[in-house]
């Protein structure tokens, strides 16, 4: 479905959510596009698309509709190399401490690395003309969600001062070829370093606005609750997430596999978030007394995650192996789910853990 491999495990047939098995991602910076997870809150709107153009509207000089050809004969082209992570990336971790119903239970692949073409966000809005008194710029997609309350399309914004960042792209296409409907064609916002959620996929509407968008999506989910509280939607509640926090997980060994007991190599990712690189991941099969320091691959770019190796000692018998990445601002992974769990189930960046078999 929608292009990607037979083995992906899907959330919801409809709208379409779906992450690959951590075996396709070991190893590659890249990720192909048919191992991309997907996350929609609403079905792709393929049919509408022949009209497309994008608004630039707002708190802006010069508004007005651009075609795609339109973009890209007037701006420069750009390609950059990013990471993205859903919000929701490893609840399943979460999910394990305490139910939280209504949110799917993902697993460690809602992150994917992929170059993005396009042109810049920043060059769009300089031809535009922002005007004083700006502060965020909201992007709003083509898509219905019936899950929003009331049913609105998908959006959300970042601080203007993202937004004019030279890695921020209106992107057409991924990994060199056309952008895929499911991924949002004809256009999608790239946030690198913020949740995937940022990254508005059929994006026919930026609005340059004098504070955070009350699109459903920003001012009513991806808030991140006390644990206590339970979520009413009331726009504002909790804490907006933005920036990506330091996570990682292991890709290989598989969670429950058996393995020759002895010398096994570990490989998996981890991922920075913000515009900071990951500088370092420690793998332990000890639970945390012993370290070894796992090898790092390069970094793409500063928007991209970075996979890692490490060779531990697997005995006969059960083993816990954990990973756990720091960051080049010395923040490191928290150590369990239970101190991050939150009634929305986001920001599981809790230690990686694996179970294995030596036999
Ligand atoms: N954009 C629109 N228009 N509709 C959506 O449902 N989902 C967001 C974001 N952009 C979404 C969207 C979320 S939550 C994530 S994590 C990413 O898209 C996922 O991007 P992908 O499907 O290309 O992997
Ligand atoms: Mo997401």
């Amino acid at each position: 479905m929608y292009g990607k491999r037979p083995d992906m495990t899907v959330h919801q047939v409809e709208p379409y959510n779906a992450e690959p098995p951590r075996s396709a991602l070991v190893g590659r910076a890249i990720t192909p596009v048919d191992a991309f997870y997907s996350r929609n809150h609403g079905a792709v709107p393929v049919g509408e698309l022949a009209t497309w153009s994008l608004r630039v509207e707002g708190l802006v000089g010069n508004p007005g509709s651009w075609s795609l050809a339109d973009l890209r004969e007037r701006f420069a082209e750009h390609t950059e190399t990013a990471t993205l992570q859903c919000a929701g990336n490893r609840r399943e971790g979460l999910v394990a401490v305490r139910d939280i119903p209504g949110e799917a239970p993902w697993g460690p692949t809602a992150t994917a690395t992929a170059t993005w073409t396009g042109v810049r966000l920043a060059d769009v809005l300089a031809a535009a003309g922002v005007s004083a008194g700006a502060t965020h710029v909201e992007f709003l997609g083509a898509d219905h969600c019936p899950e929003a309350d009331p049913p609105q399309e998908f959006g959300g914004s970042v601080p203007l001062r993202k937004a004019t960042m030279p890695e921020v792209l209106l992107a057409w296409a991924m990994n060199g070829e056309p952008l895929p409907p499911v991924h949002g064609a004809p256009l999608r916002v790239v946030v690198p370093g913020y949740i995937g959620a940022r990254s508005v996929k059929w994006v026919d509407r930026v609005r340059v606005l004098d504070g955070p968008s009350a699109n459903f999506f920003q001012a009513s989910t991806y808030r991140l609750l006390p644990a206590d509280v339970t979520p009413t939607g009331t726009p504002g509640e909790g804490v907006e997430l933005g920036l990506v926090a330091v996570n990682s997980d292991v890709l290989q060994p598989d969670d429950g596999a058996t393995v020759p007991a002895g010398p096994t190599t570990v490989r998996g990712y981890a991922f920075a978030g913000g515009d900071r690189t990951v500088a370092r991941v420690d793998v332990s099969t000890d639970g945390g007394t012993t370290w070894t320091q796992a090898e790092l691959e390069e970094q793409a770019s500063t928007w991209s995650w970075r996979h890692w190796s490490a060779t531990v000692e697997v005995p006969t018998g059960e083993v816990e192996v954990v990973a756990r990445a720091w960051d080049s601002s010395a923040a490191l992974q928290p150590e369990r789910p239970e101190h991050v769990w939150n009634p929305k189930g986001y920001v599981n960046n809790s230690w990686a853990r694996v179970h294995l078999t030596g036999a």
